[in-house]
């Protein structure tokens, strides 16, 4: 039997159908709504800002899936690895409290419930994407009812929310349902902390009444291969956003702090990562701010710099940009 493996990339709809392997998953940006397809795909409303719409992230895994659903989820499950992603209206959800903060808490239950079920009890990753994320309602920030939910979710199913929590990212759109898609195995992973950060389920409450949910990387062995999962990373040292008006520095910073958890990384299987083997998706706020933040990524990267760019809203208002990647090794490659 050959090794399990899971490999994410970068492409086009036109290269998806062309490479072998099994997809296990797609997220699939676009302005346009998505095309029909019979790949399980989550399609997120964004404008790509270096190139031609729709760009995927297209997970494969080697031997079989198998397809379902569980309440809203739709997922496929390969060897020691599932992808799920829910897309769930609002609307959906009583007025009395914050619809969003219910949405979450509804998704996340679901996905804890799916995972026990099938028994991939560990998240490597999650990705959000949140309409109006800055928006206020209820009194409070959509990003701030979102967290309650979440973090509702996780202590509901006994889930550790104060360290040990799966890699993820908290985007904004401007319209659309709430947009989650995830990955968890039946292995454990290694969750990585940026030293030059506070971790994220410990910000002080002027961010908010409840603090995020998650690690800033998840590390998981799946076969022979390594997978490294970095989470939306930005210019936040401490817990405090830096240079406030200033794309290019938040880019440096950010890059910075991811630098920073691949050393973390490289701690625990030395030397398998570095900035030039990374895909990078990288959000920003304002498109004028795209030009100068691309020349800066290619100055830190060097050379080939594996990037996507996509318009978006961040969770902070101070911040113009969040940077996420995945170690893109050709090892994880199908043969
Ligand atoms: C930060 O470092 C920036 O709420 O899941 C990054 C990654 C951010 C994930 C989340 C938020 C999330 O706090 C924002």
């Amino acid at each position: 039997m050959r090794d399990p493996v899971l490999h994410g990339e970068y492409q086009s709809v036109a290269d998806m159908q062309e490479q072998p392997g099994s997809v296990l998953g797609v997220i699939c940006f676009s302005s346009a709504p998505p095309m029909a397809d019979q790949t399980l795909c989550l399609h997120v409303p964004m404008q790509r800002l270096d190139g031609p719409e729709p760009v995927c992230e297209v997970w494969r895994c080697s031997g079989q899936v198998a397809e379902g659903q569980y309440g809203d989820i739709r997922y496929r499950q390969g060897d020691g690895v599932l992808f799920g992603v829910i897309a769930l209206p609002e609307h959906r959800f009583d007025s009395g409290r914050p619809l969003l903060q219910q949405a979450a808490e509804s998704a996340y239950r679901q996905v804890f419930e799916l995972i026990d079920r099938l028994e991939y009890p560990y998240l490597y990753r999650f990705w959000n994407y949140i309409a109006g994320i800055n928006a206020e309602s209820f009194g409070m920030e959509r990003y701030q009812q979102f967290n309650i939910g979440r973090q509702d979710a996780f202590l509901a199913y006994g889930r550790d929310v104060l360290g040990n929590a799966p890699a993820a990212c908290a985007l904004g759109m401007r319209e659309g349902p709430l947009a989650i898609a995830f990955i968890a195995g039946t292995a454990p992973s290694l969750n990585i902390e940026n030293p030059r950060q506070i971790s994220a389920c410990r910000y002080p409450q002027q961010y908010g009444p409840r603090s995020p949910t998650f690690s800033r990387a998840s590390l998981v062995r799946i076969g022979k291969g390594l997978v490294l999962f970095i989470s939306g990373t930005a210019s936040i040292v401490g817990h405090a956003t830096l240079h406030h008006e200033d794309a290019v520095m938040q880019a440096r910073e950010a890059m910075t702090n991811i630098k920073l958890v691949l050393d973390e990384a490289n701690r625990q299987s030395p030397d398998s990562f570095d900035l030039a083997g990374l895909a990078y998706r990288v959000y920003i706020r304002h498109p004028a701010d795209f030009a100068p933040v691309r020349a800066e990524l290619a100055r830190i990267v060097g050379g080939q710099c594996n990037a996507v760019y996509l318009q978006a809203d961040i969770c902070r208002t101070d911040l113009l940009l969040e940077i996420e990647a995945v170690h893109a090794a050709k090892s994880f490659g199908m043969e």
